[in-house]
């Protein structure tokens, strides 16, 4: 089997999909009903503009990508599975050591599609989240990012629904028709996960979005790569390789939104920056605080029997499985994890296996954590006192144990009435996200920017900054 992916069929793929006459039309069937998606809930207007994006050409480990001009309807969207390892085994679980499955196991089959559905679904849903952005974009160079993170999401969706028609039958045909059903945001078919169903109406949620939300993106798929089910582990470990440049887009669009902040800071020699057009410092505290609790809300419950029957049946592991220095069965084994116990904070003992889910939101917050550093760099550099944080993992919570308590981003234990009293500190309030909403003027002549927002530091593919990314 070669790398290269075969783009003279209607639907690219690495998987010989030719082979396969029934799956073949099956999928050929769906994929009218995704452009149909793409065009009545993806990107708003931009569809008839030439985009300079990247599509996958090869999935090996160099030149795996062609950057070309092309218009939104007419990105090659594919199936593109890493290579299989020979003789691969499970690395953990109750069937540790047992070949990988190239089939799904009658008695797994509910939970496998549960968990494709689940990733499969946050795809789409980030593309509805962010349809109307092209309309202010801050610059081409950005304009071209938010349409390529659009088309590859579009193609993390393919890549589940390959799976759900390879197999699971009949009713994973009907799930792949359910994640084109459901809608970021809608009262009656909502996305499954809230932060999928939460707005980003201005592009400094979009870029917080990525950063965050697109991180707890690496760290589950990092997670279903380790899967018994090779087909799901080979799925995952190329959406990763896409994945980076979304995260990129995030990092280094925050530390140029800081740059052009403290500028503005050190030109007026004022906190006050607002009137100058860029975001206040406090502001963008405010915003991680958001993007940041959402996104580990997405992590599930700090103590899971969903995620430790996951784990026993080697379903999905953690990050880097093979870097936990344990027997990858955690059986009888303990951890101890942060509880809020009659009102104070306590280190709990509980079954390893049951906190799965918090050591893979461990893994994601310390590699938040990095970013932080970094940005913060940026305000040092310029001479800047503040620094930005992340806060308390148990602030702002919806799912899991601190569901139920309010805790401040210090990680303070407050009462109901103090939180209200304080949240306006904490969470963007309307009027903050009001002057946010504000400064997204569209600047689209080349190579220049809004005033929010430093260039980059350079373009993409080599091209230079002021290189015409979008043909308006
Ligand atoms: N919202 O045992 P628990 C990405 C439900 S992002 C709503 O604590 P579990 C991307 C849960 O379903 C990566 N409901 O959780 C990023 C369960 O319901 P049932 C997406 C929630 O199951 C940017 C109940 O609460 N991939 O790729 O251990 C752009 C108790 O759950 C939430 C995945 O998530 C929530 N936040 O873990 C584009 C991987 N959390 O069973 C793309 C697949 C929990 O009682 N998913 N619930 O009805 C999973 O591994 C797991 O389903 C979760 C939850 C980690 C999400
Ligand atoms: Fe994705
Ligand atoms: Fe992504």
């Amino acid at each position: 089997m070669s790398n290269e992916i075969n783009y003279s069929e209607r639907i690219p793929n690495n998987v010989d999909l030719a082979s396969d006459r029934r799956l073949q039309r099956a999928l050929e069937s769906w994929q009218p009903r995704f452009a149909n998606w793409w065009a009545e809930m993806g990107p708003v207007g931009f569809q008839d503009k030439e985009i300079y994006l990247r599509t996958a050409v090869d999935v090996g480990q160099q030149g795996w990508a062609h950057f070309s001009h092309v218009k939104l309807p007419d990105y090659r969207w594919g199936i593109f599975l890493s290579q299989p390892q020979a003789d691969r085994r499970i690395t953990f679980g109750e069937l540790k050591g047992q070949p990988a499955w190239q089939e799904v196991p009658g008695e797994f089959r509910t939970d496998l599609r549960r968990l494709i559905v689940v990733q499969g679904d946050t795809e789409p849903a980030s593309v509805e989240q962010q349809r109307y952005l092209g309309h202010t974009a801050p610059s081409l160079y950005d304009l071209r990012n938010l349409f390529q993170i659009n088309v590859e999401e579009g193609r993390h969706l393919w890549a589940m629904v390959y799976l759900l028609h390879a197999h699971f039958g009949r009713d994973g045909r009907d799930e792949a028709d359910a994640l084109l059903e459901r809608h970021s945001g809608d009262p009656d078919h909502p996305r499954i996960l809230g932060a999928f169903n939460e707005k980003t109406s201005d592009w400094l949620s979009f870029l917080f979005f990525t950063y965050f939300t697109d991180r707890d993106g690496k760290y589950q798929l990092g997670a279903l790569k380790e899967s018994a089910f090779d087909p799901l582990s080979r799925t995952c470990d190329f959406m990763l390789k896409e994945e980076a440049h979304h995260m990129f887009v995030g990092a280094s669009g925050i530390s140029r939104v800081i740059q052009r902040t403290c500028d503005v800071m050190n030109q007026y020699n004022t906190d006050d920056v607002r009137p100058y057009g860029v975001v206040d410092l406090p502001t963008l505290q405010k915003y991680i605080n958001f993007h940041f609790s959402v996104s580990l809300d997405l992590f599930g419950s700090e103590t899971s029997t969903n995620a430790a029957n996951y784990y026993s049946a080697g379903l999905k592991g953690r990050f880097s499985e093979d870097s936990y220095d344990d027997d990858h069965v955690l059986a009888g084994h303990q951890e101890t994890i942060s509880e809020i116990i009659d009102g104070v904070w306590e280190l709990k003992e509980r079954p390893a296996i049951t906190v799965v889910n918090q050591q893979l939101r461990r893994s994601y917050i310390d590699d938040c954590a990095k970013g932080l550093r970094r940005w913060n760099r940026v305000l040092d550099n310029n001479g800047i006192g503040t620094q930005l944080t992340l806060p308390h993992e148990g602030f702002h919570r919806q799912v899991g144990l601190h569901k139920e308590h309010y805790v401040t981003p210090n990680g303070e234990i407050i009462s109901d009435v103090m939180w209200n009293e304080l949240v306006p500190d904490f969470l963007p309030t309307e009027a903050d996200r009001e002057f946010v909403v504000s400064l997204m003027q569209p600047v689209y002549e080349p190579g220049l920017m809004a005033s929010w927002i430093a260039p980059p530091t350079s373009g993409i593919n080599t091209q230079p900054v002021e290189y015409e990314y979008v043909r308006l």
